[in-house]
């Protein structure tokens, strides 16, 4: 039985982390039994979620879940794909990942009210008087690293209008087919969901849920893809928290 170490469910998603809901649903696109386990950063190998445990066999990170998946059980996410048509679905996973994922942390983390109704709750654990001690430390490293990579130096609008050309991509690529390379979900249809569900939380207000909205193909994409995925609305809470479990940059 594999194990899926998550965040947990989060702000009305299956779970605070695009990476996590990712390899939730890679999961169950591949068929195996699976359970949810809330993960530890401490004891996470990268320090990050997603990893998963398999028979002994830990591994970190949600494309190398993938590929574990590819490798170790046989499953093959594109199947039916052309050669060009993976390279399409693999550019548009990355484009989510590295950087549509910067102006969601940006939006999520940077912006107050957005800190307040979102991630501050991954600090309520924590006694009043260090709580915003440590959330001051995480932001502000954030900020350095949003900043070091770039997205922090455009002002919201600009922000916005990259956020729009990643959206009017998605759609573009998706056209009139019902998933990003066909009538059948692949690979990248996992990390898209997870990221323009994530995009359009409406808990969060912002350029990158702005631009969402304007491309209205992008909801009725995720509303197909819930049904298939999570039929019932249904985003099991995990396995109760292990001792010792603290939020980090989790988004
Ligand atoms: N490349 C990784 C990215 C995972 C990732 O960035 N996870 C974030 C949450 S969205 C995390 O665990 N952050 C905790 C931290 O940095 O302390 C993947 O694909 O799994």
């Amino acid at each position: 039985m594999i194990t899926l170490f998550t965040f947990g469910p989060a702000f009305g998603l299956p779970d605070a982390s695009p990476f996590v809901t990712k390899a939730d649903l890679l999961l169950r696109m591949s068929g195996l039994p699976f359970v949810r386990r809330r993960g530890n950063l401490r004891r996470a190998p990268k320090g990050k979620l997603p990893y998963i445990e398999d028979d002994g066999r830990i591994v970190a990170d949600s494309s190398f879940i993938r590929f574990h998946l590819e490798d170790r059980h046989g499953i093959d996410f594109d199947a039916g794909l052309s050669p060009a048509e993976r390279g399409v679905a693999w550019s548009v996973e990355k484009m989510c990942e590295d950087h549509l994922y910067w102006l969601m942390v940006m939006d999520r983390w940077g912006d107050d009210g957005n800190f307040r109704r979102g991630p501050a709750r991954f600090f309520q654990f924590l006694p009043l008087p260090v709580r915003p001690l440590v959330e001051w430390a995480i932001r502000r490293s954030l900020r350095r690293t949003l900043k070091g990579q770039g997205t922090a130096r455009h002002p919201a609008p600009d922000r916005g209008r990259l956020a729009l050309r990643d959206f009017e991509a998605i759609r573009d690529v998706i056209g009139d087919r019902c998933f990003l390379m066909g009538d059948q979900p692949c690979g990248a249809d996992a990390t898209v969901q997870a990221f323009l569900t994530g995009a359009m939380c409406g808990l969060f207000e912002g350029p990158v849920r702005d631009a969402a909205a304007a491309v209205p193909q992008l909801s009725e994409y995720c509303g197909r893809m819930t049904a298939r995925f999570y039929p019932g609305d249904e985003s099991p809470p995990p396995v109760p928290a292990a001792a010792g479990v603290r939020p980090g940059a989790g988004d």
